[in-house]
Protein backbone atom coordinates (compact mmCIF):
# COMPACT_ATOMS: atom_id res chain seq x y z
CA UNK A 1 0.00 0.00 0.00
CA UNK A 2 3.02 2.53 -0.15
CA UNK A 3 2.88 2.98 -3.86
CA UNK A 4 6.46 5.03 -3.69
CA UNK A 5 8.07 3.56 -0.55
CA UNK A 6 7.84 0.18 -2.26
CA UNK A 7 10.04 1.23 -4.80
CA UNK A 8 12.61 2.85 -2.74
CA UNK A 9 15.83 1.70 -1.30
CA UNK A 10 14.38 1.48 2.36
CA UNK A 11 13.38 -2.47 4.01
CA UNK A 12 10.19 -3.08 3.45
CA UNK A 13 7.32 -4.52 6.19
CA UNK A 14 7.58 -7.70 5.60
CA UNK A 15 11.15 -8.36 5.57
CA UNK A 16 12.94 -10.45 8.05
CA UNK A 17 14.90 -8.25 10.64
CA UNK A 18 18.53 -8.36 9.29
CA UNK A 19 22.07 -8.60 11.04
CA UNK A 20 23.75 -7.85 8.19
CA UNK A 21 25.28 -4.06 7.64
CA UNK A 22 25.25 -1.99 4.04
CA UNK A 23 23.24 -0.23 0.95
CA UNK A 24 20.52 -1.86 -0.14
CA UNK A 25 21.64 -0.16 -3.68
CA UNK A 26 25.10 -0.32 -4.65
CA UNK A 27 26.73 3.46 -5.14
CA UNK A 28 26.32 5.17 -8.63
CA UNK A 29 29.14 6.49 -10.68
CA UNK A 30 28.79 10.33 -11.25
CA UNK A 31 27.69 9.65 -15.01
CA UNK A 32 24.89 7.08 -14.00
CA UNK A 33 22.96 9.97 -11.98
CA UNK A 34 20.73 12.24 -14.04
CA UNK A 35 21.88 15.60 -14.51
CA UNK A 36 18.91 17.16 -15.08
CA UNK A 37 15.85 18.15 -12.10
CA UNK A 38 12.75 15.81 -12.80
CA UNK A 39 9.66 17.12 -14.53
CA UNK A 40 7.24 19.05 -12.10
CA UNK A 41 3.56 19.37 -13.44
CA UNK A 42 3.65 22.53 -16.05
CA UNK A 43 2.67 24.95 -13.06
CA UNK A 44 5.32 24.65 -11.16
CA UNK A 45 8.71 24.88 -11.01
CA UNK A 46 12.13 24.70 -8.93
CA UNK A 47 13.54 26.88 -6.66
CA UNK A 48 16.44 27.13 -4.87
CA UNK A 49 16.06 29.22 -1.62
CA UNK A 50 18.39 31.75 -0.48
CA UNK A 51 17.87 31.28 3.15
CA UNK A 52 20.39 33.89 4.58
CA UNK A 53 18.13 36.42 2.46
CA UNK A 54 15.88 37.95 5.56
CA UNK A 55 13.04 38.16 2.73
CA UNK A 56 13.33 34.23 1.73
CA UNK A 57 13.86 33.07 5.21
CA UNK A 58 10.15 35.10 6.04
CA UNK A 59 8.78 34.11 3.03
CA UNK A 60 9.92 30.12 4.20
CA UNK A 61 8.77 31.00 7.77
CA UNK A 62 5.18 31.99 6.45
CA UNK A 63 5.14 28.78 3.87
CA UNK A 64 5.94 26.68 7.25
CA UNK A 65 4.09 28.77 10.10
CA UNK A 66 0.94 28.15 7.65
CA UNK A 67 1.42 24.68 6.51
CA UNK A 68 4.03 22.43 8.72
CA UNK A 69 3.21 19.22 11.16
CA UNK A 70 0.22 19.42 12.91
CA UNK A 71 -0.64 17.09 16.07
CA UNK A 72 -3.33 14.12 15.27
CA UNK A 73 -5.91 16.63 16.67
CA UNK A 74 -5.18 19.80 14.93
CA UNK A 75 -4.58 21.65 17.84
CA UNK A 76 -0.72 22.99 17.88
CA UNK A 77 1.12 23.36 14.63
CA UNK A 78 5.43 23.62 14.95
CA UNK A 79 6.43 27.24 14.45
CA UNK A 80 10.04 26.93 13.73
CA UNK A 81 11.04 30.97 13.66
CA UNK A 82 13.49 32.23 11.24
CA UNK A 83 16.86 32.47 13.52
CA UNK A 84 16.43 29.30 13.98
CA UNK A 85 15.96 28.29 10.75
CA UNK A 86 18.65 29.68 9.61
CA UNK A 87 20.26 28.00 11.69
CA UNK A 88 19.12 24.66 11.39
CA UNK A 89 19.86 24.79 7.43
CA UNK A 90 23.22 26.76 7.57
CA UNK A 91 25.47 24.47 9.49
CA UNK A 92 28.74 23.86 7.96
CA UNK A 93 29.12 22.55 4.56
CA UNK A 94 26.12 23.70 3.87
CA UNK A 95 24.60 23.70 -0.01
CA UNK A 96 22.36 26.16 -1.53
CA UNK A 97 21.34 23.54 -3.78
CA UNK A 98 20.19 21.58 -1.00
CA UNK A 99 17.46 24.00 0.43
CA UNK A 100 14.43 23.26 -2.54
CA UNK A 101 11.52 25.01 -3.29
CA UNK A 102 8.57 24.36 -5.50
CA UNK A 103 7.48 27.63 -7.00
CA UNK A 104 4.22 28.75 -8.89
CA UNK A 105 5.77 29.76 -12.16
CA UNK A 106 3.05 32.50 -12.51
CA UNK A 107 2.76 33.77 -9.08
CA UNK A 108 6.36 32.66 -7.68
CA UNK A 109 4.02 32.10 -4.50
CA UNK A 110 5.88 28.95 -2.63
CA UNK A 111 4.21 25.48 -2.42
CA UNK A 112 6.34 23.03 -1.98
CA UNK A 113 10.06 22.85 0.49
CA UNK A 114 12.42 20.21 1.18
CA UNK A 115 15.77 20.14 2.92
CA UNK A 116 19.30 18.56 3.87
CA UNK A 117 22.30 18.77 5.77
CA UNK A 118 25.37 17.11 5.75
CA UNK A 119 26.05 15.11 8.58
CA UNK A 120 28.45 12.39 9.50
CA UNK A 121 27.13 9.72 11.13
CA UNK A 122 28.13 6.44 13.18
CA UNK A 123 25.97 3.91 12.33
CA UNK A 124 26.59 0.58 14.62
CA UNK A 125 30.22 1.63 15.25
CA UNK A 126 30.87 2.81 11.35
CA UNK A 127 31.39 6.12 10.22
CA UNK A 128 29.53 7.39 7.16
CA UNK A 129 28.87 10.25 4.81
CA UNK A 130 25.00 11.16 5.71
CA UNK A 131 22.54 13.53 5.13
CA UNK A 132 19.61 14.47 7.21
CA UNK A 133 16.57 15.64 5.48
CA UNK A 134 13.79 17.79 6.97
CA UNK A 135 11.51 20.77 6.54
CA UNK A 136 9.47 18.42 4.06
CA UNK A 137 6.02 20.18 3.25
CA UNK A 138 3.66 21.03 0.52
CA UNK A 139 1.11 23.41 0.55
CA UNK A 140 -2.29 22.43 2.27
CA UNK A 141 -4.35 23.09 -1.08
CA UNK A 142 -1.79 20.97 -3.31
CA UNK A 143 -1.83 17.52 -0.30
CA UNK A 144 -2.39 13.93 -2.20
CA UNK A 145 -1.24 15.29 -5.37
CA UNK A 146 1.96 12.38 -5.24
CA UNK A 147 3.86 15.68 -4.86
CA UNK A 148 5.72 14.52 -1.96
CA UNK A 149 7.31 11.78 -4.14
CA UNK A 150 8.73 14.13 -6.42
CA UNK A 151 10.31 16.33 -3.79
CA UNK A 152 12.02 13.10 -2.49
CA UNK A 153 13.26 12.41 -5.82
CA UNK A 154 14.95 15.72 -6.54
CA UNK A 155 16.14 16.11 -3.04
CA UNK A 156 17.80 12.12 -3.79
CA UNK A 157 19.35 12.90 -6.64
CA UNK A 158 20.53 16.76 -5.50
CA UNK A 159 22.80 14.69 -2.93
CA UNK A 160 23.24 11.76 -5.00
CA UNK A 161 25.50 14.30 -7.49
CA UNK A 162 28.13 15.04 -4.68
CA UNK A 163 28.79 11.07 -3.83
CA UNK A 164 26.46 10.63 -0.73
CA UNK A 165 23.83 7.63 -1.17
CA UNK A 166 22.75 7.32 2.78
CA UNK A 167 20.41 9.62 4.68
CA UNK A 168 18.63 10.10 7.61
CA UNK A 169 15.10 11.65 8.36
CA UNK A 170 12.49 11.25 11.46
CA UNK A 171 9.10 11.25 11.01
CA UNK A 172 5.58 11.20 13.06
CA UNK A 173 3.78 9.13 10.61
CA UNK A 174 4.72 5.21 9.91
CA UNK A 175 6.59 4.39 6.64
CA UNK A 176 8.63 1.30 5.70
CA UNK A 177 10.17 1.07 8.11
CA UNK A 178 11.53 2.09 11.19
CA UNK A 179 15.04 2.24 12.42
CA UNK A 180 14.22 3.06 16.14
CA UNK A 181 10.55 3.83 17.32
CA UNK A 182 10.65 7.01 20.22
CA UNK A 183 8.29 8.13 21.78
CA UNK A 184 8.01 12.11 23.21
CA UNK A 185 7.74 12.79 26.97
CA UNK A 186 6.57 15.82 28.30
CA UNK A 187 7.22 18.22 31.52
CA UNK A 188 4.63 21.01 32.58
CA UNK A 189 6.57 24.23 33.44
CA UNK A 190 3.31 26.16 33.23
CA UNK A 191 0.56 24.10 34.00
CA UNK A 192 -2.25 26.79 34.19
CA UNK A 193 -1.16 27.65 30.73
CA UNK A 194 -0.83 24.13 29.48
CA UNK A 195 -4.13 22.85 30.76
CA UNK A 196 -5.76 26.44 29.23
CA UNK A 197 -4.95 25.71 25.88
CA UNK A 198 -5.75 21.62 25.64
CA UNK A 199 -1.67 20.51 26.14
CA UNK A 200 -2.74 19.10 28.98
CA UNK A 201 -5.53 17.88 31.44
CA UNK A 202 -5.88 18.22 35.15
CA UNK A 203 -5.55 15.05 36.70
CA UNK A 204 -8.43 13.29 38.56
CA UNK A 205 -9.00 14.40 42.23
CA UNK A 206 -6.60 17.51 41.62
CA UNK A 207 -6.56 21.41 41.88
CA UNK A 208 -5.00 23.62 39.70
CA UNK A 209 -3.37 25.15 42.81
CA UNK A 210 -1.68 21.64 43.83
CA UNK A 211 -1.62 20.99 40.23
CA UNK A 212 1.05 24.18 40.40
CA UNK A 213 2.62 22.94 43.45
CA UNK A 214 3.53 19.91 42.22
CA UNK A 215 5.36 20.95 39.22
CA UNK A 216 6.93 24.19 41.11
CA UNK A 217 10.62 24.70 40.40
CA UNK A 218 13.46 26.21 42.60
CA UNK A 219 14.45 29.97 41.27
CA UNK A 220 17.95 29.28 39.91
CA UNK A 221 20.25 26.48 38.70
CA UNK A 222 21.54 24.59 42.29
CA UNK A 223 24.31 22.34 40.74
CA UNK A 224 27.37 23.82 41.57
CA UNK A 225 29.80 25.29 38.44
CA UNK A 226 26.37 25.23 36.48
CA UNK A 227 27.07 27.77 34.13
CA UNK A 228 26.31 28.69 30.49
CA UNK A 229 28.55 27.32 28.04
CA UNK A 230 31.06 29.86 26.30
CA UNK A 231 33.11 29.89 23.03
CA UNK A 232 36.37 28.81 25.48
CA UNK A 233 34.26 25.31 26.54
CA UNK A 234 33.77 23.89 22.85
CA UNK A 235 37.27 21.83 23.06
CA UNK A 236 36.21 19.89 26.21
CA UNK A 237 32.41 19.95 24.83
CA UNK A 238 33.73 18.08 21.70
CA UNK A 239 35.68 15.84 23.81
CA UNK A 240 32.68 15.19 26.05
CA UNK A 241 31.17 14.06 23.04
CA UNK A 242 33.52 12.26 21.63
CA UNK A 243 34.25 9.69 24.26
CA UNK A 244 30.00 9.52 25.16
CA UNK A 245 28.66 9.37 21.17
CA UNK A 246 30.39 6.50 20.24
CA UNK A 247 28.71 4.18 22.22
CA UNK A 248 25.34 4.69 20.80
CA UNK A 249 24.42 2.42 17.52
CA UNK A 250 23.41 5.75 16.01
CA UNK A 251 24.97 8.97 16.72
CA UNK A 252 26.32 12.30 14.84
CA UNK A 253 30.87 12.60 14.73
CA UNK A 254 30.55 16.51 15.35
CA UNK A 255 33.71 18.11 14.19
CA UNK A 256 34.79 21.06 15.96
CA UNK A 257 33.17 23.69 13.65
CA UNK A 258 29.81 21.83 14.51
CA UNK A 259 29.76 21.74 18.01
CA UNK A 260 30.31 25.32 18.18
CA UNK A 261 27.41 25.96 15.36
CA UNK A 262 25.44 23.36 17.22
CA UNK A 263 26.11 23.61 20.46
CA UNK A 264 27.04 27.35 21.35
CA UNK A 265 23.94 29.26 22.90
CA UNK A 266 22.24 31.55 20.69
CA UNK A 267 19.03 33.57 21.97
CA UNK A 268 16.18 32.16 20.98
CA UNK A 269 17.40 28.84 19.53
CA UNK A 270 20.02 26.97 21.47
CA UNK A 271 20.64 26.71 25.13
CA UNK A 272 23.68 25.45 26.62
CA UNK A 273 25.08 24.78 29.97
CA UNK A 274 28.23 22.93 31.21
CA UNK A 275 29.29 21.88 34.72
CA UNK A 276 32.81 23.19 35.87
CA UNK A 277 34.56 21.62 38.57
CA UNK A 278 34.29 24.08 41.23
CA UNK A 279 38.19 23.65 41.87
CA UNK A 280 39.88 22.72 38.33
CA UNK A 281 37.60 24.09 36.65
CA UNK A 282 37.44 21.77 34.03
CA UNK A 283 34.05 20.91 32.33
CA UNK A 284 32.77 18.13 33.74
CA UNK A 285 29.27 18.00 31.61
CA UNK A 286 26.98 19.85 29.52
CA UNK A 287 23.61 19.70 28.41
CA UNK A 288 21.56 21.76 25.81
CA UNK A 289 17.96 22.56 24.51
CA UNK A 290 16.51 23.97 21.59
CA UNK A 291 13.18 26.58 20.91
CA UNK A 292 10.79 25.57 19.42
CA UNK A 293 7.11 27.23 19.84
CA UNK A 294 4.03 25.94 18.36
CA UNK A 295 1.05 27.66 17.14
CA UNK A 296 -2.18 27.44 18.89
CA UNK A 297 -4.65 27.02 16.44
CA UNK A 298 -7.68 27.78 18.03
CA UNK A 299 -7.78 29.08 21.64
CA UNK A 300 -9.11 32.97 22.17
CA UNK A 301 -6.49 34.05 24.93
CA UNK A 302 -3.22 32.20 23.51
CA UNK A 303 -1.59 31.94 20.02
CA UNK A 304 2.13 30.70 21.16
CA UNK A 305 2.80 27.63 22.84
CA UNK A 306 6.46 27.92 24.13
CA UNK A 307 8.39 24.20 24.51
CA UNK A 308 12.25 23.39 25.02
CA UNK A 309 13.52 20.33 23.47
CA UNK A 310 16.21 18.48 25.08
CA UNK A 311 19.15 18.16 22.82
CA UNK A 312 22.69 16.86 23.50
CA UNK A 313 24.40 16.44 26.74
CA UNK A 314 26.90 14.60 28.15
CA UNK A 315 26.26 14.23 32.30
CA UNK A 316 28.00 11.75 34.90
CA UNK A 317 25.17 9.48 35.39
CA UNK A 318 25.89 10.73 39.55
CA UNK A 319 24.77 14.41 38.63
CA UNK A 320 22.10 13.41 35.70
CA UNK A 321 19.13 14.24 37.89
CA UNK A 322 20.44 17.30 39.08
CA UNK A 323 21.80 18.87 35.95
CA UNK A 324 18.40 18.05 34.40
CA UNK A 325 16.68 19.59 37.14
CA UNK A 326 19.09 22.77 36.50
CA UNK A 327 17.87 23.00 31.97
CA UNK A 328 14.37 22.43 33.27
CA UNK A 329 14.58 25.95 35.82
CA UNK A 330 16.75 27.11 32.82
CA UNK A 331 14.00 26.81 30.59
CA UNK A 332 11.18 27.77 32.79
CA UNK A 333 13.07 31.01 33.22
CA UNK A 334 13.54 31.83 29.40
CA UNK A 335 9.26 31.93 29.63
CA UNK A 336 8.75 28.04 28.31
CA UNK A 337 5.45 25.93 29.06
CA UNK A 338 6.71 22.83 28.54
CA UNK A 339 9.96 20.85 28.12
CA UNK A 340 9.97 17.68 26.24
CA UNK A 341 12.51 14.68 25.77
CA UNK A 342 12.20 11.69 23.84
CA UNK A 343 13.07 8.52 25.33
CA UNK A 344 17.03 8.02 23.51
CA UNK A 345 20.37 8.49 24.94
CA UNK A 346 19.85 7.85 28.95
CA UNK A 347 16.91 10.00 29.22
CA UNK A 348 14.48 7.08 31.30
CA UNK A 349 16.95 7.48 33.49
CA UNK A 350 15.42 10.38 34.88
CA UNK A 351 11.74 11.14 33.07
CA UNK A 352 10.27 9.73 35.82
CA UNK A 353 11.66 11.26 38.94
CA UNK A 354 11.25 14.91 36.95
CA UNK A 355 7.58 14.30 36.47
CA UNK A 356 7.88 13.67 32.83
CA UNK A 357 4.42 12.76 31.17
CA UNK A 358 4.68 9.83 27.99
CA UNK A 359 2.82 12.39 25.32
CA UNK A 360 0.96 10.24 22.15
CA UNK A 361 3.34 11.23 19.61
CA UNK A 362 5.63 9.11 18.48
CA UNK A 363 8.71 9.86 16.32
CA UNK A 364 10.29 7.19 13.96
CA UNK A 365 13.74 7.31 12.36
CA UNK A 366 14.75 5.83 9.30
CA UNK A 367 17.74 5.36 7.00
CA UNK A 368 17.87 5.54 3.45
CA UNK A 369 19.15 3.02 1.58
CA UNK A 370 20.86 1.05 4.54
CA UNK A 371 20.34 -2.05 6.30
CA UNK A 372 21.21 -2.70 9.54
CA UNK A 373 19.58 -4.18 12.58
CA UNK A 374 17.27 -2.35 14.37
CA UNK A 375 17.87 -0.17 17.66
CA UNK A 376 16.16 0.61 21.17
CA UNK A 377 15.35 4.47 21.97
CA UNK A 378 18.11 4.27 24.40
CA UNK A 379 20.74 3.06 21.56
CA UNK A 380 20.06 6.01 19.85
CA UNK A 381 22.28 9.02 20.02
CA UNK A 382 21.11 11.18 17.05
CA UNK A 383 18.24 13.78 17.85
CA UNK A 384 17.19 15.75 14.83
CA UNK A 385 15.36 19.26 14.60
C1 LIG B 1 6.84 11.89 5.32
N1 LIG B 1 6.70 12.66 6.40
O1 LIG B 1 3.57 7.76 2.54
P1 LIG B 1 3.42 5.99 -0.25
S1 LIG B 1 8.94 14.89 8.29
C2 LIG B 1 8.20 10.62 3.91
N2 LIG B 1 8.04 11.40 5.00
O2 LIG B 1 3.93 7.52 -0.18
P2 LIG B 1 1.60 13.05 -1.57
C3 LIG B 1 5.98 10.72 3.40
N3 LIG B 1 7.20 10.25 3.09
O3 LIG B 1 3.01 5.66 1.18
P3 LIG B 1 1.01 14.83 0.62
C4 LIG B 1 5.75 11.55 4.50
N4 LIG B 1 4.43 11.85 4.54
O4 LIG B 1 2.29 5.96 -1.18
C5 LIG B 1 3.88 11.24 3.50
N5 LIG B 1 4.80 10.56 2.81
O5 LIG B 1 4.58 5.18 -0.65
C6 LIG B 1 4.59 9.72 1.63
N6 LIG B 1 2.37 17.65 5.72
O6 LIG B 1 2.63 11.83 -1.37
C7 LIG B 1 3.34 8.87 1.74
N7 LIG B 1 6.02 17.19 6.91
O7 LIG B 1 2.32 14.19 -2.19
C8 LIG B 1 3.07 8.53 0.29
O8 LIG B 1 1.22 13.37 -0.04
C9 LIG B 1 3.47 9.81 -0.42
O9 LIG B 1 0.48 15.79 -0.38
C10 LIG B 1 2.22 10.65 -0.71
O10 LIG B 1 2.49 15.28 1.04
C11 LIG B 1 3.15 14.75 2.18
O11 LIG B 1 10.40 16.49 6.91
C12 LIG B 1 3.62 15.90 3.08
O12 LIG B 1 4.24 16.43 7.99
C13 LIG B 1 4.26 15.30 4.34
O13 LIG B 1 3.26 18.92 4.07
C14 LIG B 1 4.66 16.73 2.33
O14 LIG B 1 1.38 15.99 3.97
C15 LIG B 1 2.40 16.80 3.43
O15 LIG B 1 0.24 14.62 1.88
C16 LIG B 1 2.73 17.90 4.42
O16 LIG B 1 0.38 12.61 -2.26
C17 LIG B 1 2.61 18.57 6.82
O17 LIG B 1 4.32 10.54 0.47
C18 LIG B 1 4.10 18.67 7.10
C19 LIG B 1 4.76 17.33 7.37
C20 LIG B 1 6.85 16.03 7.07
C21 LIG B 1 7.81 16.22 8.20
C22 LIG B 1 10.27 15.36 7.27
C23 LIG B 1 11.22 14.27 6.85
C24 LIG B 1 10.94 13.92 5.42
C25 LIG B 1 11.71 12.73 4.91
C26 LIG B 1 11.43 12.43 3.45
C27 LIG B 1 12.13 11.19 2.95
C28 LIG B 1 13.59 11.43 2.67
C29 LIG B 1 14.27 10.23 2.06
C30 LIG B 1 15.76 10.43 1.88
C31 LIG B 1 16.11 11.35 0.70
C32 LIG B 1 17.61 11.57 0.47
C33 LIG B 1 18.26 10.30 0.07
C34 LIG B 1 19.72 10.42 -0.17
C35 LIG B 1 20.82 10.23 -0.39
MG1 LIG C 1 0.85 16.22 -3.12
Amino acid sequence: EHRFWNTQPVPQYDEDDTEEIGPIDPVQSADEIQKTPYPLLGQFEWSECTVEDPKEIDEIYQFLNNNYVEDDDAMFRFDYGRDFLQWALMPPGWRKEWHVGVRVKQSRKLVGFITAIPARLSIHGSSKDTVEIDFLCIHKKLRSKRLAPVLIKEITRRVNLVGIFQAVYTAGVLLPRPLSRCRYHHRSLNPKKLIKVGFSRLAPRMTMMRTIKVYKLPEKPETPGFRRMEEKDVDSVLELMRKKYKDYKLAVEFSKEEVAHWILPHENVVYSYVVEDPETKQVMDFCSFYLLPSSIIQNTEYDTLSAAYLFYYVVDATRMEMVMRDILIEARNVGCDVFNALDVMENTSFLKDLKFHIGDGELNYYLYNWKCPRMEPQENGLVML
